[in-house]
């Protein structure tokens, strides 16, 4: 008898948990941004890359970027080509999956700046801002630093 009392309460509980959830408004859809690096420039080049995880919290597009330091921002994507690194230009923008870390990395997709008027060394800082298709524009303080060891060298195969 008492058992049962107990049950019937647990379940109410839950009852007023599970209606709960549904209640409140989805908060307004963000993307946060981590690991934020750019390469510096090499010795007499405006180029160079960019790279950083994005986390979307809904379905969403990185659709461009922008920065003060830089002409243009860029969304390259890398692939192999005859044994070549290419790069182009991701026209659609970046796609970002909800809740899943989306890398931005040497050797893969990644943001180029253009036109980098003071040359970029290592600890400097690059103030990007992202914009996306749904979520508001994100503001990144991306540290300059070479990318660990070992990996692709991007710059060479622009
Ligand atoms: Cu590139």
């Amino acid at each position: 008898m008492i058992r049962a009392t107990v049950s019937a309460a647990a379940l109410l509980l839950l009852a007023a948990c599970n209606s709960g959830e549904q209640a409140p408004a989805p908060g307004a859809p963000t993307v946060t941004v981590a690991d934020a690096l750019c390469r510096p420039t090499p010795k007499g080049r405006q180029t160079t890359g960019c790279y950083m995880t994005l986390t979307a919290s809904g379905d969403d597009r990185l659709v461009s970027g922008e920065s003060p330091q830089a002409k243009y921002v860029q969304i390259h994507e890398s692939r192999m080509e005859s044994n070549m690194m290419m790069m182009q230009q991701m026209r659609d923008g970046l796609p970002l999956a909800a809740g899943q870390a989306t890398s931005l990395a040497p050797g893969g997709n990644h943001l180029m700046l253009l036109g980098v008027e003071e040359p970029l060394a290592t600890g400097d800082t690059v103030t990007l801002k992202l914009t996306f298709a749904t979520a508001g524009p994100v503001e990144v303080t991306a540290r300059v630093a070479q990318p660990a060891a070992g990996e692709y060298d991007h710059v060479a195969a622009h």
